[in-house]
């Protein structure tokens, strides 16, 4: 019997941008009585299930965006005789729909790290019990991910996990809710081992994938202060030191590492913690910049991000202090209107950013905004193929509406065209030339220039785009530009890198810490 784990996907690209962390997390949870387990990432290639036998085991780890997928292949895989297990976030928020469309044997709920040993064991001893809930495990318990099973040539960054939860509250967001407001940080020491791993490997890109990485700010500390809550005051410095320790540590390892990650915009207020994170080789952050006016921070519950002038220097102050912004904006909310796009547009141009995302507002499952939206439907929600939009998952990609949430003054064609035009402004040849002399070489220049065409490719069209025609296209692209990109990104390997804090006390042979 053999243990599969399967990450779905509807396109596949050859070569993917960051590596599914999930599966080689399952992978370390996976008891070793099993054997290694088979690890398939459809962003690369299809999964083909005539390569299962009756009594293996199938794990597939579901968004919302790829659970449709997810549940043909648990389809196919129960067909061929496979226990079929899911987890991932959409599992947890509709555990029965895996059961009721995705031929589930068991679900994991919640953190796999340690449940989905516990699943395995407890499907393959035929037990009854169907839903396994994970719960969210401390920072001390993440397990460290088994990047020897990774397929070193086939991704353009790595991904590293050094924190799980967020204290804020944005109601398109989920993680609030499903990963905790308390930050559950890793300590530095296993997150340097995976790192030296993967360098060794000759990935210098890391994503380090977190929900925030600043979250504590310097106001959560004078609020806990001017409360005269020591005990919390005490619990935010220790969790902001961690943080310090974190990137002094990340600063030790070799010098063309380049780390990037997800943070909220307070951290420019913060100039020390800037500075660290510069030091660190942490180069880029995607910041939630959402909304332009104050009116549609507020329709998000964003308020604490700036608007307007004050909302463009405080993006600049990233890249002052070296570190390269990619900006996400929501078209769609009810107070945008049509001049919305193009102040978005100019204010994306006049804020230094480095890339930008315009995301179309979607209610994603386990936010406030799915709740209010899917209560105010109730009964009347309009339904493609008999299924209603507010399980639009299960609509099949090519007839699913682009958006849900009926907006008070424009059409969504007009939405979705103006969100098309503020990519292409933004993804110009022009504009993406005049940003990329924020590197130095003609080479680094016409590599920003790729980059930045990949990015668009990949997630702008496929994203927006209503005919499958320009669908196809794209996703041609993308997969054209993806191999020459990823070299891009490869470096020569270091078998013989040490983990820094092995050095300082002499231990000479790399392998034996590493396991
Ligand atoms: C890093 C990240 C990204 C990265 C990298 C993605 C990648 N290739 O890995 C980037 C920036 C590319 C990205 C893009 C997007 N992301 Co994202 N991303 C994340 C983030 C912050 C961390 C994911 C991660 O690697 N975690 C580390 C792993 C170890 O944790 P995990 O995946 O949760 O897995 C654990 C459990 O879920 C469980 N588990 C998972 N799978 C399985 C399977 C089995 C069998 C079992 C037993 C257990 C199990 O066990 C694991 C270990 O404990 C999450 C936030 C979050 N808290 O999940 C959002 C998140 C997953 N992303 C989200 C979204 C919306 C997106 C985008 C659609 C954003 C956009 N508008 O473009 C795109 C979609 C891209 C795509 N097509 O997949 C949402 C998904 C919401 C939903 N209901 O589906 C999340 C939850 C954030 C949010 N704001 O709500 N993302
Ligand atoms: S959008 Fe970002 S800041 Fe807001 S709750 Fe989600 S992770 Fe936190």
């Amino acid at each position: 019997m053999r243990v599969y784990l399967v990450n779905p996907s509807d396109v596949a690209f050859g070569i993917g941008v960051i590596t599914p962390r999930w599966l080689f997390v399952l992978a370390a949870a996976t008891p070793a009585t099993y054997g290694d387990p088979v690890v398939h990432d459809e962003t690369l290639e299809t999964f083909d299930p005539t390569v299962l036998n009756p009594g293996d085991v199938v794990g597939v780890g579901i968004h919302t965006g790829n659970a449709l997928r997810g549940y043909e292949i648990g389809r196919m895989a129960r067909e061929r005789g496979a226990w079929v297990i899911y987890g991932g976030i959409h599992a947890t928020l509709f555990p029965e729909e895996a059961f009721e469309l995705g031929a589930a044997h068991a679900v994991v709920k919640g953190d796999g790290d340690a449940a989905w040993a516990e699943a395995l064991r407890q499907v393959l001893n035929g037990s009854e019990q169907k839903v396994f809930d994970g719960g969210q495990i401390p920072g001390e318990k993440f397990l460290r991910a088994r990047w020897d099973l990774l397929d070193a040539g086939r991704y353009m960054w790595a991904s590293v996990q050094t924190l799980r939860g967020c204290p804020k509250h944005c109601s398109f967001c989920s993680v609030w809710r499903t990963d905790g407001q308390e930050p559950r940080q890793r300590a530095a020491d296993p997150v340097i081992r995976e790192i030296v791993e993967l360098r060794r490997l000759g990935y210098r890109f890391i994503a380090l994938a977190d929900d925030n990485f600043y979250p504590v700010t310097l106001t959560d500390i004078k609020l806990a202060e001017r409360q005269n809550n020591q005990a919390r005051v005490a619990e935010l410095q220790s969790l902001r030191a961690q943080r310090f320790e974190l990137m002094r540590q990340l600063s030790e390892l070799p010098a063309d590492m380049v780390f990037y990650t997800q943070i909220t915009m307070e951290a420019a207020e913060d100039l020390e913690f800037l500075d660290a994170m510069k030091k660190a080789n942490i180069k880029g952050a995607l910041v939630g910049v959402e909304a332009v006016t104050e009116a549609g921070l507020k329709a998000v519950f964003k308020d604490f991000n700036l608007a307007g002038d004050n909302l463009a220097v405080r993006l600049r102050t990233f890249k002052e202090h070296g570190i390269h912004v990619l900006g996400s904006f929501i078209f769609g909310l009810p107070t945008d209107q049509a001049d919305t796009f193009t102040a978005t547009a100019e204010l994306a141009e006049r804020s230094n950013i480095t890339f930008a995302q315009f995301v179309m507002m979607t209610p994603f499952p386990g936010t406030v905004d799915f709740d209010r939206w899917e209560k105010k439907l109730g009964d009347n929600a309009q339904k493609v193929n008999g299924i209603p939009v507010t399980r639009y998952w299960l609509i099949p990609a090519s007839v699913r509406p682009k958006m849900f949430t009926p907006h008070p003054t424009m059409s969504s064609d007009e939405i979705r065209e103006r969100t098309q035009g503020v990519w292409d402004r933004f993804y110009s040849l022009p504009a993406i030339w005049q940003r990329s002399r924020c590197v130095k070489t003609l080479k680094a220049r016409l590599a920003f220039l790729f980059v930045s065409k990949l990015y668009r490719q990949m997630y702008a069209n496929t994203g927006i785009s209503t005919d499958s025609a320009r669908r196809n296209t794209a996703n041609r692209w993308a997969r054209w530009l993806a191999k020459p990109t990823r070299k891009l990104f490869s470096a020569k390997p270091m078998p013989d890198l040490m983990v820094p804090a092995d050095v300082a006390v002499g231990v000479d042979n790399p392998f034996t810490v590493m396991q």
